[in-house]
């Protein structure tokens, strides 16, 4: 199971490149791929999943990054992290790091350290918890105000509907969440991570976008496959804990398996 972390027993997270840095990423691989045949480079992006607690965010992660759906709820402690590889079109690699904030930690000290350099923000909600999608104008807030008061470039956001399975439970109108998106100039997907609908190719579209690779549909389902999927091993972890995360990335790596991605 994915390792977690009590964030205020934690100095700061992991370092990861910022939203700046992503272009000056994308043309250093470029050039290693043109220079050499060696290895391509690989990109890494950080990601955070946002949103109130039990929309699903834990559900999410663990479904694109372990293809595993646990029906009981477990609440996530501080904050747990996920790291998938993609290999998108034109053998462009790339790695998502996956940060998974508890819902519990809006108003928390650590929360805008997590959110700092996060190349991209999946705002979640559960389609049937209207407060849940409310909510998320201060969850965008909080990004907003986490990146303008350090003048970095605003990670791209992406709103995320889940429990598409639970579609006769639904209490926010496709409507109001297109307008939302439409108003904050977010992306938008529906997803469900009971079943798996659209996770995939939700994280692929962010992946692409970020690695400025772009997608048309015969190329997605050609060229994308998922190279391997492992829980983090965090460089803070102290000693004690330091074998117990060695067997979590073993026990991860081996349970992690290829699947191809389709966007519709
Ligand atoms: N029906 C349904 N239940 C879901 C879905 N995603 C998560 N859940 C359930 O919602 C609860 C909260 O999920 P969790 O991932 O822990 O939410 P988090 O607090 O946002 O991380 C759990 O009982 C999950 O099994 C979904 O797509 N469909
Ligand atoms: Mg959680």
């Amino acid at each position: 199971m994915q390792q977690q972390m009590d964030a205020s027993s934690r100095a700061a997270p992991p370092p990861v490149p910022t939203a700046s840095d992503r272009k000056r990423q994308a043309a250093n691989a470029a050039r290693a791929m043109e220079d050499s045949d060696d290895e391509p480079e690989q990109l890494q992006f950080k990601v955070i999943l946002l949103g109130d607690g039990a929309v699903g965010k834990t559900s999410i992660a663990m479904r694109f990054t372990e293809d595993h759906f646990a029906k009981q709820y477990k609440q996530t402690i501080g904050v747990d992290f996920f790291i998938k590889r993609l290999v998108l079109p034109g053998e462009v690699h790339a790695a998502l790091q996956i940060w998974d904030i508890g819902g519990q930690t809006i108003g928390g000290k650590m929360i805008g350290n997590y959110i700092y350099g996060a190349d991209a923000v999946l705002l979640c909600y559960d389609i049937t918890n209207y407060e849940s999608f409310q909510n998320l104008e201060d969850w965008y807030r909080l990004v907003q105000r986490t990146f303008q008061g350090v003048g970095d470039t605003m990670p791209r956001v992406t709103l995320i509907g889940n429990k598409t399975d639970l579609n006769h439970m639904r209490m926010v109108k496709v409507e109001k969440h297109n307008l939302f998106a439409d108003e904050n100039d977010m992306y938008s997907c529906f997803m469900s991570a009971k079943t798996g609908d659209n996770v995939d190719q939700c994280f692929f579209r962010v992946a692409a976008d970020l690695s400025g690779v772009t997608l048309t549909k015969p190329e997605i389902e050609v060229a994308s496959k998922i190279v391997t999927a492992q829980i983090v091993n965090h460089p803070l972890e102290d000693e004690s804990d330091a074998s117990q995360t060695k067997n979590h990335n073993e026990t991860a790596a081996n349970r992690s398996k290829g699947s191809g991605c389709v966007v519709q």
